[in-house]
């Protein structure tokens, strides 16, 4: 029996969450402080829709489960990390992530600061120390892939862009650039990297690169519809952030209404470039379905 896709996400929600309990150090390893701050900041919070899509893709190419889990584990660390230091003072200065007090609130900054650096390093570690393909060269790929994507010129890069921005008016192509950089290139490297636990060919990674590009830009403008629409309460961070901080976003430089009509169009050209793999790439595109429909 194939399950639905509710079912077939929480029971891989449910079976990742041992597999980032398993991959984080234990808080009764010295520094216990540290550790234990790095479990708050992962465990017991998020979609994991950056994982999902590793899975789906992963399953799609008939990759084993536990490279998978590997490089679903980093490309989590590292968003967890980016979202810890994004809460902090100096960046966006939040108290409320994933429905709880943000790892600085609930610690201190210094120690928020050195869980970020911690997650990020572990992702390396996790991706350098678990084999992940039969072809060492393409695990070294795998290696250089996250680092680009997370990196200046990937989601720090885009958060500086973002940074800059506060208070200005952006055009739809700056905006685009951004949100590539800043939130687009971790989820293209979460399909990329499901995907290279497999024998993928390049035509194939062509076509999923290019899903991951359109579902990773569609992932934002659905948040800032979200940012503007939704309550606290609803997202487990504080709503209306954006226009508090007078944040260029899809939503005040289209609207709402021509937001959406733009995470729509993204969802069919994204959807469009799995045609190649037929009923194989039906997780990818229930989650391509989750990730734009659920701003509707
Ligand atoms: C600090 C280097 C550095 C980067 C920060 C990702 C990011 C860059 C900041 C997060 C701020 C933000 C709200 C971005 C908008 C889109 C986004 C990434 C939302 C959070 O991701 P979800 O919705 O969160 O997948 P969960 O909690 O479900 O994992």
């Amino acid at each position: 029996m194939t399950l639905d896709f509710t079912a077939w996400a929480t029971a891989h929600q449910v079976s990742f969450e041992k597999v980032l309990h398993d991959v984080l150090p234990s808080s009764s390893i010295s520094p216990g402080h540290l550790h234990k701050a790095m479990r708050y900041a992962v465990l017991d919070g998020g979609k994991r829709v950056r994982p999902l899509l590793a899975f789906a893709a992963g399953e799609m190419l008939g990759a084993d489960q536990a490279r998978v889990n590997i490089s679903a584990a980093a490309v989590e660390l590292i968003h967890a990390y980016s979202l810890v230091h994004d809460d902090m003072p100096c960046m966006d200065d939040d108290v409320l992530r994933r429905g709880k007090p943000t790892c600085h609130v609930q610690y201190d900054e210094a120690t928020a600061l050195l869980v970020g650096d911690s997650l990020q390093t572990l992702a390396f570690q996790l991706l350098s120390e678990f084999k992940l393909n039969d072809d060492p060269q393409q695990q070294l790929n795998m290696i250089k892939l996250l680092a680009q994507a997370s990196g200046s010129r990937g989601m720090a890069g885009g958060q500086a862009i973002d940074l800059l921005s506060t208070g200005k008016q952006l055009s739809l192509p700056e905006l685009e650039n951004m949100h590539i950089h800043k939130t687009g290139a971790l989820i293209r490297a979460a399909v990329l990297l499901g995907a290279q636990c497999a024998a993928v060919t390049p035509v194939q990674l062509a076509k999923l690169d290019h899903f991951g590009k359109c579902i990773g830009l569609a992932f934002q403008v659905v948040d800032d519809v979200l940012d503007a629409e939704a309550d606290t309460a609803t997202l487990g961070k504080t709503a209306g952030k954006d226009a508090d901080n007078d944040k260029p976003t899809y939503v005040t430089l289209l609207g709402v209404s021509a937001a959406r009509d733009m995470a729509h169009n993204l969802h069919s050209e994204a959807v469009a470039s799995l045609v190649e793999f037929g009923v194989a790439a039906r997780r990818l595109r229930e989650l391509a379905n989750f990730i734009v429909l659920r701003a509707f």
